[in-house]
């Protein structure tokens, strides 16, 4: 009877510990949505000095190049299509991005605090 608790309560830890893991992982990434052509959010918050996952998913029909001279990033992401980037660590401040192929409407930036 003790040995089936013993086996229970590893079993317990190893699902905690599991559940802990994907939660940090979960926390590292971002999500951006391109739709009819703006972001959302526009304005994402990440920690500085900490590299983070940005996974942009366009749920428009046409391609979008998600676009930031800030992030030295530069990534065409294809219609109903989702990309991931990393990005950082950066340093705590404003950095702006955009759609280039809707650059009127498609602007949006990130905050490293
Ligand atoms: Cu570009």
């Amino acid at each position: 009877m003790q040995q089936i608790i013993k086996k229970g309560s590893a079993a317990l830890l190893t699902i905690l510990t599991l559940a802990f893991s994907m939660q940090v992982v979960a926390a590292d990434e971002y999500l951006l949505v391109i739709k009819d052509h703006t972001f959302e959010p526009a304005e994402i918050k990440i920690p500085a000095g900490q590299k983070v996952k940005l996974t942009i998913h366009n749920q428009d029909s046409t391609p979008e190049e998600f676009h930031s001279d800030d992030l030295k990033r530069e990534k065409v992401i294809l219609g109903g299509k989702k990309v991931t980037l990393s990005i950082g660590p950066l340093k705590a401040g404003s950095y702006n991005f955009m759609g280039e192929f809707h650059e009127a409407t498609a602007k949006g930036r990130v905050i490293a605090e």
